[in-house]
């Protein structure tokens, strides 16, 4: 089995697909693309869609992160990604659903948003990419791509703002899977990837970190995603925060 995964540095369901290739033994080559830029590459790829993760597996294409837990779990069944038994299986699937139309984009949209207010954090999610120029030059020429993402993403101040007042009761839901046993158990599942690099993403904010690291699900997000790059200080206006309960860290 060859393997060439389509990555965006940071990228979170990204980081999910690497962890599932990762767990079944597949060796893979993976390729990091600039946010944005991606898009056109991933088309003359002949990808349906233009987002990342995106997988070329024996010649076979695969895109989006639950697509390619299903393709993996079909090509490789050991270790499964999924229990068996049909009631548990249906209950990780809608988790992880959940995970990728839900969680995920919220933490999509909140990294956008600080990105664009503070473009010079950039660095710290490209850790360890190559992008084929330095480091350096990327981040410098960045802003242009932040500002079409985080517009392509509707990260707005409203939808900030709303996002930030539904997370506490996201971050209820996937502890209360936790303690239902759908969600961290002994073998990690395809919800736990899908949703632990959702949390970890959110855990590379100063402003919600302290709020997760000690819950059910900074606990199951770091044992199932072990390092996730980057990292943002204060970011979110303290008035945002304390409407969400997400308790304010510092004063500003
Ligand atoms: N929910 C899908 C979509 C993934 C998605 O939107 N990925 C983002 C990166 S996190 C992307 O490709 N954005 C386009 C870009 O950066 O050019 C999945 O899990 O695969």
């Amino acid at each position: 089995m060859s393997a060439r995964l389509f990555v965006v540095p940071g990228s979170h369901p990204s980081v999910a697909a690497r962890l599932m290739l990762e767990r079944k033994g597949v060796p893979y080559r993976r390729v990091d693309l600039v946010p944005m830029v991606a898009k056109p590459i991933l088309r003359a790829l002949r990808f349906p869609r233009a987002t990342v993760p995106a997988l070329i597996v024996d010649g076979r294409r695969v895109q989006g992160s639950r697509e390619i837990a299903r393709a993996l779990e079909e090509a490789r069944p050991e270790p499964p990604l999924y229990p068996a038994g049909a009631a548990r299986r249906r209950a990780v699937e809608d988790a992880e659903r959940w995970g990728d139309e839900l969680l995920q984009p919220v933490a999509r949209r909140l990294a956008w948003w600080a990105l664009r207010r503070d473009p010079s954090t950039l660095g710290s999610y490209a850790e360890g990419a190559r992008l084929g120029v330095p480091l350096g030059l990327a981040v410098k020429t960045a802003p242009p791509i932040i500002w079409g993402a985080a517009h392509f993403n509707r990260a707005t101040d409203a939808a900030i703002r709303a996002d930030l007042a539904a997370l506490p009761g996201m971050l209820d839901r996937v502890d209360a899977w936790i303690e239902e046993g759908v969600l961290g158990g002994e073998e990690p599942s395809a919800a736990d990837f899908q949703i632990g690099t959702s949390i970890r993403l959110l855990m590379t904010f100063d402003d919600l970190r302290p709020a997760i690291e000690s819950r059910p699900c900074g606990e199951m997000a770091r044992r199932v995603v072990p390092s996730f790059p980057g990292h943002v200080g204060p970011a979110f206006p303290r008035e945002w925060l304390a409407e969400s309960a997400i308790p304010p860290v510092r004063s500003k």
